[in-house]
């Protein structure tokens, strides 16, 4: 039985702003993942804060909200089995040097930071993240 799953995805303003957001999400969509919901926003401080709070007390805090805030990002929310592990993949690792070839960090990440896409690392995470983002009505 397929057990479907949600997971949220950030495109960062590093990727909406090089024209890239439509590869990305042409990418989710040709390794089966669903979108459930996408929407084009613009975070205030105090959203980013918010939601990067768990990172508060890490060094890089402040300068990933400011990242984060610079300019529009799209927020999606992925469907499918092991959504939450399969879209980590297709990302690759958190800095884009690691990142295995052909992952979106790979191909479109400029650093540490500015590494392109966010996915939720847990479905715990992802329940939090989905719905930080998006109301019921949002999705179909
Ligand atoms: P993840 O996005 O791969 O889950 P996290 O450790 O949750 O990585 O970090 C959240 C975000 O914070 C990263 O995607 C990246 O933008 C930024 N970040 C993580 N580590 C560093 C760092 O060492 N320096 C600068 N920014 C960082
Ligand atoms: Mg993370």
């Amino acid at each position: 039985m397929i057990l479907p799953e949600l997971t949220l995805s950030l495109i960062k303003p590093d990727a909406v702003q090089k024209g890239v957001a439509g590869q990305i999400i042409g990418r989710f969509e040709s390794e089966g993942l669903r979108v459930v919901a996408c929407k084009k926003l613009w975070l205030t401080t105090a959203q980013a804060r918010a939601f990067y709070a768990v990172h508060a007390q890490r060094p890089f805090y402040e300068g990933l909200v400011a990242f984060m805030t610079e300019g529009p990002i799209y927020a999606l929310i992925l469907e499918g089995e092991g959504a939450v592990l399969r879209n980590r993949e297709i990302m690759g690792a958190t800095d884009p040097a690691k990142a295995a070839p052909g992952t979106l960090r790979a191909l479109f990440g400029d650093g540490i930071e500015r590494n392109a896409v966010h996915g939720s690392d847990s479905p715990e995470n992802a329940r939090i993240e989905t719905d930080f983002f998006f109301s019921q009505l949002e999705r179909f």
